[in-house]
């Protein structure tokens, strides 16, 4: 391996929103950068835009094989990665919990929870090996906070958080820093996939308000993977400006 390499990001989902964001401001900051997703086409015009130092593969997470054959075969100059950014997730459907689909429900369990599960697990011994790595999962206000129709989608982000802290007490020592990156109402395609494509509803959601931009996340991942090793950041909760808390919902009786 020759140490005087850029340092790599590893980045599930990079086709589109905050991976994509943070794959192109890493590469601006001289990283080397893995790009994934199950969009192949997509991944190859950004691995186009970044240049040299990417590398596009494409799979699906929630497939443990692909997962782990892809991890396996990472060429020499690209299997000492510092950074694991486990992104790729999705919400669907916004329907309460007894009308909702249960496939959507195996959609989200399979991706969110499984899927970071089978990447973190097949890559954290390359960086036990390497004594050196940060694993950053991107959770959500949802893990923390109810809201009508967030049912499977705030249970995923919930695991993420707590599977966080968790890895944290496991890795301590080992050279591995845990962050969980928890963010509010950020405008991604996120909300077009939650409704299927509806793209005039998804735009409803960040119409006349201030939002998270993907920048601003990619940011966030920049800073955390950049501290210091005397200090672990655990958890980031970031909304946007505009967004804030509600009261109780109380049902009253007439
Ligand atoms: P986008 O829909 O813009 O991006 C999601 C990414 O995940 C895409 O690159 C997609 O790639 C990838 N992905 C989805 N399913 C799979 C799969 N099975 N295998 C591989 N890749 C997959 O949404 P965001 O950028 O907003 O979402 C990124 C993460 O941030 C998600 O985990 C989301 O839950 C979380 N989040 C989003 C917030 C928001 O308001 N936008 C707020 C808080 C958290 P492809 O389709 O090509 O496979
Ligand atoms: C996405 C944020 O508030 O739409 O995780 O669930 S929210």
């Amino acid at each position: 391996m020759n140490s005087n390499l850029p340092k790599t990001i590893f980045i599930t989902g990079a086709t589109s929103g905050f991976g994509k964001a943070t794959a192109t401001l890493f590469n601006e900051k001289g990283w080397q950068t893995i790009i994934t997703g199950r969009r192949a086409d997509r991944l190859e015009e950004l691995a186009k835009e970044l240049g040299p130092k990417s590398l596009p593969l494409s799979f699906d997470v929630s497939d443990k094989q692909s997962v782990q054959t892809a991890i396996k075969n990472l060429p020499p100059n690209f299997n000492k990665i510092s950074v694991l950014c486990n992104n790729a997730g999705l919400a669907l459907g916004l329907e309460g919990a007894d009308n909702a689909e249960l496939d959507d429900w195996d959609q989200m369990i399979d991706t969110n929870i499984k899927g970071l599960v089978y990447t973190t697990r097949t890559i954290l011994p390359l960086m036990v090996d390497n004594k050196e790595g940060h694993i950053i999962n991107l959770g959500s206000v949802a893990g923390s906070y109810p809201y009508p129709g967030g049912n499977v989608y705030g249970g995923t982000k919930a695991f993420v958080s707590q599977f966080s802290l968790n890895l944290r007490a496991d890795l301590v020592g080992k050279g591995i820093n845990v962050t969980s990156l928890e963010p509010g109402l950020a405008e991604t395609e996120f909300s077009i996939v939650r409704f299927k494509g509806d793209r005039e509803k998804a735009s409803q959601v960040y119409k006349n308000t201030r939002v998270i931009s993907p920048e601003d996340i990619a940011e966030t991942i920049y800073w955390v993977s950049t501290r210091p090793k005397n200090i672990n950041i655990n958890r980031i909760e970031i909304m946007a400006g505009d967004q804030a808390f509600n009261p109780f919902n109380v049902v009253k009786k007439d």
